[in-house]
């Protein structure tokens, strides 16, 4: 059985709101937060990075968001929610698959590393790294500004991956959405999904991502 790995208010929020787009079974295993060590040692004790999220099945352990839901969607999901090869959004799919993680989440944490530094942004290096994450939301609302979702006109895994940046990443690294009303408004289209909804149940306690 396919059973993902929950740490409290984390990226694996990611694969539980695939899990329930996709409908698959599944189990959920949940694993709280410590004030001591973020990450609890039995989270640390199950993939060598230490990080979520993780699924696991059978022998197989996985970590890292974007080959989770590589693996969920090829082994269970018969391809739903990717964009083959032959669309004209492949392209604009791939990119965003990557960008979440690969530039959007660097840039969210490294300002975040910075803040709780408490380095004063005095010099080139700093400032780029400090609106890096804000280009994110600009590069972002303008792209939505003409597409209902990141990659055309259907919901895809995409929108799976980027939710944790443009929401819950702002719980550490704030970012005001006032000027961002299409990244606004697509918060709203897709957390009205049942499958959103039913992602924010089992999560709970932890909150709802943020969508203000
Ligand atoms: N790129 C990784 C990032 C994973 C990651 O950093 N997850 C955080 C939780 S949101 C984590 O496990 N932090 C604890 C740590 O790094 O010790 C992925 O998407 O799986």
């Amino acid at each position: 059985m396919l059973t993902v790995h929950h740490l409290g208010i984390s990226q694996s929020d990611r694969i539980v709101w695939l899990c329930e787009e996709l409908e698959i079974p599944y189990d959920f295993v949940r694993y709280e937060r410590t004030a001591i060590n973020l990450t609890p040692p039995a989270y640390r004790a199950l993939h060598p990075s230490g990080t979520s999220p993780v699924i696991t099945e059978g022998d197989l352990t996985l970590a890292e968001s974007g080959a989770i839901i590589e693996y969920i969607i090829a082994r269970h999901g018969q391809g739903r929610f990717s964009v083959g090869p032959d669309s004209p959004d492949f392209a604009d799919y791939k990119y965003w698959m990557h960008y979440a993680n690969g530039s959007f989440m660097a840039g969210g944490i490294l300002a975040f590393s910075i803040g709780v530094l408490n380095v004063i942004p005095e010099n080139g290096t700093i400032r780029d790294i400090n609106t890096r994450y804000a280009r994110g939301f600009d590069m972002v609302e303008k792209h939505l500004a003409t597409s209902p979702f990141l990659a055309g006109a259907e919901f895809t895994a995409a929108d799976i991956i980027m939710l944790f940046p443009l929401t819950t990443m702002r719980l550490f690294t704030p970012m005001d959405l006032g000027p961002f009303p299409h990244i606004r408004a697509y918060l709203q289209r897709i957390s009205a999904r049942p499958g959103f909804q039913r992602m924010v149940t089992k999560i709970s306690p932890d909150p709802a991502p943020p969508l203000v």
